[in-house]
């Protein structure tokens, strides 16, 4: 039969891009479980034409699913992953709560998803910002390995959940009317404003929960322990893709002709680069897209040696960042219930 799905969080924005992208896709489903918090239970989603009824998450709510899709938080996925795997689903986790767990695969497919690595029941989905940067890096560390990068991102709303997009908007729309606005959901101002990364700051370092995985996951993906990663996180006022800066140093000279070479044949990327016309990646174009959009590629000044290259990047947030990227897994899967 074709697998019965689980979605954790299937009211949040990235439970919605889960049945969104599966439809699209054509991915085959025997069965849909919506599962959220006992406040949205008895509500419904539409999937192909059918209302699925919303059924609050709890121990029983896993038997007889084939393959769990979670977006509910770190702290739903550390409780409720392993009941799911104990009733023999396969998770794929979009919360970091696993996502350093030497047992559980980190997972982009364009990197290291084919195959997959041995897994426990469990395979996690990256940082939203880690994939975006390692889908185009990847092909050129292969070919001529990066030692060194410098990330410098501008996180969209949406890496913040629905309330905050919400949070986007009406502020935004406070302003314009001259009204004062209190954040709810956000740390600061939003609208007309940005800010450093909402995720708390470690006190010694200096940096903060998304710069610290984005290093720790980049290791792990590229399984290079070497790489040497530096790395600044901004929230800025945009809804749904994430854009950033990255200059990497490789081992051997490179130029930006074989960059883009590279990258023309690189899945998951497209290259938008138009000097003559000022046009390189924004959040308008990647939004509802699959690919990471790269540009700006162009020789690191800073590296007279002639091994570094800048670029710019920009990918949605709640697709290749979470959804897709999940959902790209999920079809790599050997589906084990349909044997
Ligand atoms: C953001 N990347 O944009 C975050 C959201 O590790 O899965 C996802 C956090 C994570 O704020």
């Amino acid at each position: 039969h074709d697998p019965v799905i689980a979605i954790a969080g299937v009211t949040g924005a990235v439970g919605a891009e889960f049945i969104a992208t599966m439809d699209r896709r054509g991915f085959r489903v025997g069965k849909l479980k919506a599962l959220a918090s006992a406040r949205s239970a008895g509500k419904t989603v539409d999937f192909r034409g059918q209302k699925i009824v919303i059924e609050e998450l709890t121990e029983r709510s896993f038997d007889g699913v084939d393959i769990a899709l979670f977006s509910a938080g770190g702290g739903i996925s550390r409780k409720f992953a392993p009941v799911a795997v104990k009733a023999g689903a396969v998770v794929v986790d979009n919360s970091s709560a696993f996502r350093m767990d030497p047992n559980v695969p980190l997972v982009i497919p364009e990197v290291n998803g084919n195959p997959i690595r041995d897994h426990k029941g469990i395979i996690a989905n990256p940082n939203c910002a880690a994939i975006t940067a390692l889908v185009p890096l990847w092909p050129i560390h292969q070919n001529n390995r990066i030692k060194r990068l410098i990330i410098s991102t501008y996180q969209a709303a949406s890496g913040a959940g629905a309330a905050a997009m919400e949070e986007l908007v009406e502020s935004t729309r406070a302003n314009l009317n001259g009204q004062v606005f209190t954040p709810r959901v956000m740390p600061h101002p939003y609208a007309f404003n940005l800010f450093s990364h909402n995720t708390a700051i470690d006190p010694e370092t200096g940096y903060n929960d998304e710069e610290s995985k984005v290093i720790k996951e980049t290791r792990k993906i590229f399984e290079d322990d070497k790489i040497a990663v530096g790395v600044t996180c901004v929230r800025v006022p945009v809804l749904r893709a994430h854009c950033e800066a990255i200059t990497f140093e490789c081992e051997r000279p490179i130029t930006e002709d074989e960059v883009r070479a590279i990258l023309a044949r690189a899945p998951g990327v497209k290259i938008v680069d138009d000097r003559a016309g000022n046009y390189f990646p924004m959040p308008v174009d990647a939004s509802g897209q699959d690919d990471v959009l790269v540009g700006r590629i162009r020789k690191d000044l800073s590296d007279p040696s002639g091994h570094s290259i800048s670029m710019f990047v920009s990918a949605d947030q709640l697709l290749k960042g979470a959804a897709l990227n999940a959902i790209q897994i999920a079809e790599l899967l050997p589906q084990r219930a349909m044997a």
